[in-house]
């Protein structure tokens, strides 16, 4: 008989999905979105089919050692007890001779439950005295703008979209990476609400918009300055708002002077006529609502230029009306502190930027000689692909991979662990759109050996003699310990016992600054932040100034971007899709260099190249590329992905990754 059962997904995604999972004699058959207000009934391809990842012929189901040589791949099966005592072994060999620091723990986004990261695992890697991670791929820049201006306020609910009048879509897909805000955006429409996409591409939304502005990839800054200038210089800031509401806005008007419309259409390539009426159309509207991406903040400019976005809707006075403002990030609705679970606080070891995680693989002094990699597949998402490569190779660095299905990474592990997934083990997940918090319980037993990270980082714990008595081990009593730690909420386990969803404290439609204010001191909006001013200055440029990408290197002339796939989430499930994938490159550009549909290439700059076919595309802007981020190495015909042409270059606030500011040349093969 088949049984439904009602369960959440975790994955790094805004929607927070509530899911009725079928199964059938202990196998999942179906997966379908709940009826709730914002899953719909309807769920993405990629969770719809999560079936097929489940029991994916390339599912990990025991622990493994390597057989043959890193990268290969090569593995025999080997027990759980004796996966873990030769991890503790080695890493123990090491702390010995380099210290705690030896160890690197490399996680990021593959789940985003509240269990699986930064409980037990931090609690391991804390007491190892292990190198702590700075997790920084994404979302980095844009967390340090939005606590810097508004203290995290969340933003706009999806319903709320409803309401707006005029909607920008700037530098985000929800077509791919979040579908379930697109009938709400469609609904707006219906009732009239003007749409625009500000994106070097034309994504599915962007056709359907009333306005597309394609500026040049990391421009955005400055289109977001100059339409500050205008505002300012045709009497359409609301002067009366910043007054009572912000602090810093003469000084940010100081800093937007030098962009005139003029100005910004020959830096972002967009005319002149466009920008005016891009501006003028906004300060008319209302409720009028900007929902900002993550595309925006992954270049040089990446952390100003999300700081300028937001900074919008104060100038131009779109808070107070339901449906105004802006949206980005909602992971502000809730205050969790997982890592109440670890205890005592870690000693404060030296941290390592991930993104920088080749560099630290090959040059980090003490040596790092011990990895432990959950979570994450940073051999396919981290900048610097070659460096992380070569990093992986080294013969004395000892690797763990903990994973559910045999990665690209997994395949430069000593020792490969399977790993549960969220239809197999208990968690706590919420969204960052949706801000529902949803309790998740494992629908189906484990696949083969795999293991939740609570249960193997617990384990971790006890053999390397780190418990302490009478501390939370178990899911539930963790899950206890994270539900207690979350700021302002109250009895957040009962409330999971009895509502399937639960709220945050916060509502789940705030209207901004009538129902919810910035959570800065004076709950006032920081228009120019001293710290955030420091942190750009030491990054070599002032707040809200804009660094042009280096023009005397004319060997490079392409922008390379690297935007996420429907299909995927990352690089998750990129097992299940080994077909080769083309570079998107505009008419011109292929022409130019000879290219035709389909011709063999190879995109290339100083560090690196990649050999893929390319694929032909107005929707792209001449001058920019197109290859997307979480392919594996099966996708290419060298084994590279776009990773391996960008650097390792951080952004101006943040230290986040500078993804789509990388710059190639394509020439056939
Ligand atoms: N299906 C699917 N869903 C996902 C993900 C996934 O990989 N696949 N990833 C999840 C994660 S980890 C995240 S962070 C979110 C990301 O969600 P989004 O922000 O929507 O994701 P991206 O596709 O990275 O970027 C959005 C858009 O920015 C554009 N863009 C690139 N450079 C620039 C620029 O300089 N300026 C402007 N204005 N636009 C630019 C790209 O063309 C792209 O269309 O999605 C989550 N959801
Ligand atoms: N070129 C380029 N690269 C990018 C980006 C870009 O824009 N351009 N965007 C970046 C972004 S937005 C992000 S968020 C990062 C994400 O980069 P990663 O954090 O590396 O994310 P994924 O590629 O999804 O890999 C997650 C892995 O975790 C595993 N996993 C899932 N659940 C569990 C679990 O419960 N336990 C364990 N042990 N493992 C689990 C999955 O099977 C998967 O292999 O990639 C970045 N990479
Ligand atoms: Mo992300």
């Amino acid at each position: 008989m088949p049984t439904v059962h009602t369960t959440a997904c975790p994955l790094d995604c805004p929607d927070a999905c509530l899911l009725q999972v079928t199964t059938e004699e202990g196998r999942v058959t179906r997966l379908d979105g709940a009826s709730t207000e914002i899953t719909g009934g309807f769920l993405c391809r990629k969770v719809k089919s999560f079936d097929r990842h489940l029991y994916s012929d390339q599912r990990l189901a025991t622990p493994a050692r390597r057989v043959g040589p890193k990268g290969e791949g090569r593995f025999e099966p080997i027990s759980w007890d004796e996966a873990l005592d030769l991890i503790v072994r080695e890493f123990s060999q090491r702390v010995e001779v380099h210290g705690g620091e030896t160890i690197l723990p490399l996680s990021y986004g593959g789940s985003n439950g509240l269990l699986s990261q930064d409980t037990a695992d931090a609690r391991l890697f804390g007491r190892l005295g292990a190198s702590r991670l700075l997790r920084t791929v994404c979302a980095a820049p844009s967390g340090r703008a939005a606590s810097g201006l508004y203290g995290k306020m969340p933003g706009v609910g999806y319903q709320d979209f409803a309401a707006a009048r005029w909607i920008a879509l700037w530098g985000v897909n929800p077509s791919a990476s979040g579908i379930h805000l697109v009938p709400w955006i469609r609904q707006a429409q219906k009732s009239g609400a003007r749409l625009v996409v500000i994106d070097p591409r034309r994504t599915p939304l962007a056709s359907q918009a009333d306005v597309h502005l394609a500026p040049r990839p990391g421009t955005d800054l400055v289109l977001a300055l100059a339409v500050i200038r205008w505002l300012f210089t045709t009497d359409r800031a609301d002067l009366e708002f910043l007054g009572t509401h912000s602090s810093g806005w003469q000084e940010l008007r100081a800093r937007a002077e030098p962009w005139t419309v003029a100005r910004a259409a020959s830096v972002t390539g967009l005319p002149v006529e466009a920008l005016e009426q891009f501006a003028s159309d906004y300060a008319d509207a209302s409720p009028a609502l900007i929902r900002c991406g993550w595309g925006v903040e992954r270049n040089r400019n990446g952390g100003s230029a999300i700081a300028a976005i937001l900074a919008l809707p104060a100038v131009a006075g779109k808070f107070g009306v339901r449906g105004g403002g802006y949206t980005m990030s909602n992971s502000g609705a809730w205050r969790f502190a997982p890592t109440v679970a670890v205890g005592a606080p870690p000693p404060p070891t030296r941290a390592i930027n991930m993104n920088q995680t080749g560099r630290a693989l090959l040059e980090a002094t003490p040596p790092i000689t011990a990895l432990f990699v959950y979570n994450a597949n940073p051999l396919m998402t981290l900048p610097q692909q070659s460096a992380v490569r070569f990093g992986l190779e080294r013969e004395d660095l000892f690797t763990v991979v903990f994973d559910q299905v045999m990665t690209d990474t997994a395949a430069y592990a000593d020792v490969v662990l399977p790993a549960t997934t969220f239809l197999e083990h208990r968690d706590l997940a919420r969204g960052y759109g949706n801000t529902v918090l949803h309790r998740i319980e494992p629908v189906v037993e484990p696949v083969g050996e795999a293991r939740s990270n609570v249960d193997v980082f617990g384990d971790l714990v006890r053999r390397f003699g780190l418990a302490v008595p009478g501390e939370a081990t178990s899911a539930e009593d963790l899950e206890a310990l994270v539900l207690r730690s979350a700021d302002g909420e109250r009895d957040l386990g009962e409330r999971l016992d009895r509502e399937i969803e639960v709220q945050p404290a916060t509502g789940e439609r705030p209207v901004l600054f009538v129902d919810s204010f910035p959570r800065t001191a004076d709950r006032k909006v920081h228009l120019v932040p001293d710290d955030l001013d420091r942190e750009a200055q030491s990054q070599g440029a002032r707040l809200y100034e804009y660094r042009p990408a280096p023009t005397e290197d004319q060997r490079y002339p392409l922008a390379l971007i690297s935007p996420a796939l429907r299909r995927t989430v990352s690089s998750t499930f990129g097992q299940l899709y080994p077909e080769a994938v083309a570079l998107e490159i505009h008419p011109d550009d292929a022409a130019a260099r000879s290219l035709v549909d389909g011709s063999p290439v190879r995109v290339f700059n100083d560090l690196g190249e990649v050999r893929c076919d390319v694929q032909l595309s107005e929707r792209v802007r001449p001058g920019v590329v197109v290859l997307p981020k979480g392919l594996w190495s099966h996708n290419t015909a060298n084994g590279s992905t776009s990773n391996a042409l960008c650097s390792d270059h951080l952004t101006d606030l943040g230290g986040g990754a500078t993804f789509n500011d990388a710059r190639v040349e394509v020439e056939p093969v």
